[in-house]
């Protein structure tokens, strides 16, 4: 299987260091080295790519495309030697050649082309596919700009560019030759001929999608998939004859247009904003992509009837929802069906995945805007509406539902409820979050039509999130469990359950997890200049900032166990680290003032010689995938801290269990099935369940009497206006959670309603903590019963329920 030993992988590399730098190895700078080893299993890659694309075809397999606006990547180099099976021989090579592989594989930027959990299981989902030998696609936007890069100056969030291709495009192969046009505005002329309407959209504005393709490798097996992106050109850059009329303006239109629409990544995570050029992003990423497919499939099958036997479009959220009116357009438009002909064979070809119940990130388009942006689409669309209409009207006799369900209503187009309409199957990504999506969210669709609706608990790719980035834990399973079985079998962790009270298989993990903390140190230590104690406990919660997911009962959580520590030097025990790392929406304040206040709190901690080796707060800069990389290893508490009900699922809480971090959490998301597989006794639960959040608001929920009846609590909020020694006061936040502010209630997420439950159960943790052989213990049951949570599960359960294609 290894294509490549340590000598031919250094021929490899000397070779394309002088074909492509024209020089030698010696004279090379590590940029070029790092490029030049992109470019090495690139070839391979791209070879097994040719044999794994003609298989395929040869076989007529169904294709599996996973359409996502979010591809969060991270870096590669490793990762693809890992799965080629030569990071061995690669790390080698670099050494023999004069390089230091930790620096090569360190200048790697992050694919960054994503916000967080959605666009990671995307990434997360690639790798298992191709793994279990799916032949699958992804497809997204070649965003010139990534997610921004965070610094924190005088404790606040200022957001740079991330101009990530300099570095980053040597795994792009770009293929012009594959281009699509995709058309906006312009007018619709219909016209009769040979007994069909015919509809054509003229004056429209084009743009080039170019695919860049990224190849993308599995593990134990030669397969290999594509990740897709495209890339926006103007078609005419300046259109003459409209310029030589005089209408400068619309000449350069086009140009205008190519140039911002894969110019950035929209940095808001779980939040709906209605900015036209998303739109046309989704568009452009929409139509180039269903473009490519029916072109591919036309190519093999010469029709496009069978399409929906041999694929099938998975779309992420409903960012991709202009997947179904677009088929709709080229089945009607250019394949000249019926409209029940072509109705029958989108709706089976797609699926829908749903990935929060937030109702600020439902999407919601104006009508307007869709009109003039895409005419022929609007026209789709309100055909589609008015049918679901019907149907719905048909069986339920009921307005309150037809209103609920309608596709266009009050000026809008609902994108959930298109894709409930146009798909086969829809989707949530926890059993607790699916469970609400059937009960409350789409409660009367699926009244109507039950057996679309279905569950698939998240996974995270367990190569990367344990074996490669975790050597140490690797190893040690391999020892236990005898093998690398685990690797493609991930259940096989459940075998060191048998050695959770084996005293030297405990004092090997804790070596380990020492080892990997001393590690994170000294590279916090040169990255960020924070002196970290690898004696304490390392507590952290690294998530985008939101405030459902209550980073800031973790503050006051903190400032309680600060103002203990005032009146009672000796009220902490053992030494007490709480990292945070978190981006915030550049739009959203109140995230952004949360972030200042964990700077603030960390400043004053800091420099208050009482939390000297007891207490600190650590804000860790530009939290991103190669940074979670390094500090998955070395966690040992993992703060998942939702409202019960709000997380849809969290994926960040498996890669935490995985490599070992007990759980502080309420049972919400996939906090719920973690609970079921590792009982009270193995995590430390608290808080509301997600009915009594319900019941509560409900009820009418008055935060102030909390307030009033609990001293603690009262200290920790009067601390947030009065502020720290950098005399900025947190009155604004103090206020959202009594009183409310801007439109959102008093304390919306219910942080004064868990705090006392939080407090405990942070403080069970610690006394735990305190019992090296109790902790160890549960790491190890945590770590053997995280196999569920692997990528891999989670894929074969798409594939079996939803997508019904083989595999591995
Ligand atoms: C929508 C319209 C306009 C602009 C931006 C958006 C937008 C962008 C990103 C809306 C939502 C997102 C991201 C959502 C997200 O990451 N959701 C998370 O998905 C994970 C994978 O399923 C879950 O584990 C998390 O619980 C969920 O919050």
């Amino acid at each position: 299987m290894t294509p490549f030993t340590t000598k031919t992988l250094e021929e490899a590399l000397t070779a394309k260091l002088m074909l492509n730098f024209g020089k030698a190895p010696d004279e090379a700078t590590d940029q070029e080295m790092m490029k030049a080893s992109a470019l090495v299993l690139r070839d391979v890659m791209a070879i097994r790519g040719v044999e794994s694309h003609k298989k395929a075809r040869r076989e007529q397999q169904k294709q599996v495309h996973y359409l996502s606006l979010e591809f969060l990547m991270g870096r590669s180099l490793m990762k693809n030697a890992y799965n080629l099976e030569v990071l061995p021989q690669l790390k080698e090579a670099l050494e023999h050649l004069g390089f230091k592989a930790a620096d090569i594989f360190e200048l790697e930027p992050d694919a960054g082309l994503g916000n967080g959990g959605l666009g990671r299981l995307a990434a997360c989902y690639l790798d298992s596919m191709t793994t279990l030998e799916i032949p699958a696609t992804g497809y997204s936007i070649c965003y010139e700009l990534g997610i921004f890069k965070q610094k924190i100056v005088e404790g606040q969030q200022v957001e740079l560019p991330d101009d990530w291709k300099n570095l980053g495009a040597a795994w792009l192969l770009p293929k012009p030759e594959e281009a699509q046009e995709v058309r906006f505005g312009g007018t619709l002329r219909e016209f009769w001929d040979d007994g069909h309407l015919h509809i054509v959209n003229e004056n429209a504005i084009t743009v080039q999608a170019i695919p860049c393709d990224m190849v993308v490798a599995g593990y134990g097996t030669k397969h290999v998939n594509t990740l897709r992106l495209w890339d926006a050109r103007a078609s005419h850059p300046v259109d003459m004859a409209l310029f030589s009329r005089g209408e400068y303006l619309k000449a350069a239109e086009e140009e205008a247009m190519a140039k911002t629409i894969a110019r950035i990544l929209y940095p808001e995570d779980n939040h709906y904003e209605g900015k036209s050029l998303r739109l046309k992003q989704q568009y452009f990423f929409v139509s180039a992509t269903v473009q490519s497919i029916a072109r591919n499939h036309l190519e093999t099958y010469g029709t496009l009837k069978n399409f929906h036997e041999k694929n099938v479009i998975q779309i992420n959220d409903t960012h991709p929802t202009l997947v179904i009116p677009e088929l709709m357009r080229i089945f009607i438009d250019e394949a000249g069906m019926s409209w029940d002909e072509a109705w029958d064979i989108t709706r089976q070809s797609v699926a829908y995945t749903n990935h929060t119940v937030l109702a600020e990130a439902l999407e919601r388009w104006p009508q307007s805007l869709v009109e003039t942006l895409l005419p022929r689409i609007w026209q789709i669309i309100q055909e589609i509406s008015a049918r679901w209409q019907k149907k719905v009207e048909e069986f339920y006799h009921d307005p309150t539902k037809t209103k609920k369900m309608a596709i266009l209503w009050d000026g809008e187009v609902r994108m959930a409820n298109l894709c409930i309409a146009g798909g086969i199957a829809v989707n949530g990504v926890s059993g607790l979050h699916s469970d609400i999506l059937k009960k409350d969210v789409f409660k009367e669709a699926c009244g109507m039509e039950p057996w679309k609706f279905q569950n698939v608990t998240n996974g995270i790719d367990h190569r990367r999130w344990l074996s490669e980035i975790n050597p140490g834990l690797d190893g040690l399973i391999r020892d236990l469990t005898g093998g690398d079985e685990y690797l493609t079998h991930p259940a096989a962790l459940r075998k060191l359950d048998d050695y959770a009270d084996d005293k030297t298989v405990q004092a090997r993990l804790a070596a380990i997890k020492r080892k990997n903390k001393e590690d994170f140190a000294a590279y916090a230590k040169k990255t960020q200049g924070v002196v970290l104690n690898p004696d304490a406990i390392f507590d952290v919660q690294v998530k985008r900032l939101h405030e459902y997911k209550r980073q800031l009962l973790n503050v006051l959580h903190i400032i309680s166990l600060y103002q203990k520590l005032q009146e009672d030097p000796n009220a902490i025990t053992h030494p007490h680290t709480f990292l945070f790392g978190a981006k915030a929406a550049p739009g959203y304040a109140v995230a952004k003032r949360i972030i200042r206040l964990i700077n603030s709190l960390a400043d004053e901690i800091d420099h208050n010689p009482i939390c000297k080796d007891k207490l600190q707060v650590v804000f860790l800069e530009n939290y991103r995938v190669s940074l979670a990389e390094r500090l998955m290893p070395a966690s040992e508490v993992s703060q998942q801290i939702s409202t019960a009900g709000k997380e849809a699922s969290g994926t960040g809480n498996m890669k935490f269990m995985m490599n070992g971090a007990l759980t502080v959490g309420t049972l919400d998301g996939a906090n719920v099935e973690m609970h079921e597989v590792l009982g009270d006794e193995n995590m430390f639960l608290f808080g509301l369940h997600a009915d009594e959040v319900e019941r509560l608001k409900k009820e009418g929920y008055v935060p102030q009497r909390l307030y009033n009846r609990d001293p603690v609590l009262q200290n920790c909020l009067n601390a947030l206006r009065k502020g720290f020694r950098d005399g900025v006061s947190y009155e604004d936040l103090y206020q959202r959670l009594l009183f409310g502010a801007g439109g959102s209630p008093a304390d919306e997420y219910l942080l004064l309603a868990d705090f006392a439950s939080y407090c405990q159960a942070e403080q069970r943790m610690a006394e735990t903590y305190g019992n090296a052989e109790r902790w160890n213990r549960m790491s190890i049951h945590n770590i053997a019963r995280s196999g569920i949570f692997a990528a891999d599960r989670a894929v074969a359960e798409y594939a079996d329920n939803i997508w019904h294609v083989p595999h591995k």
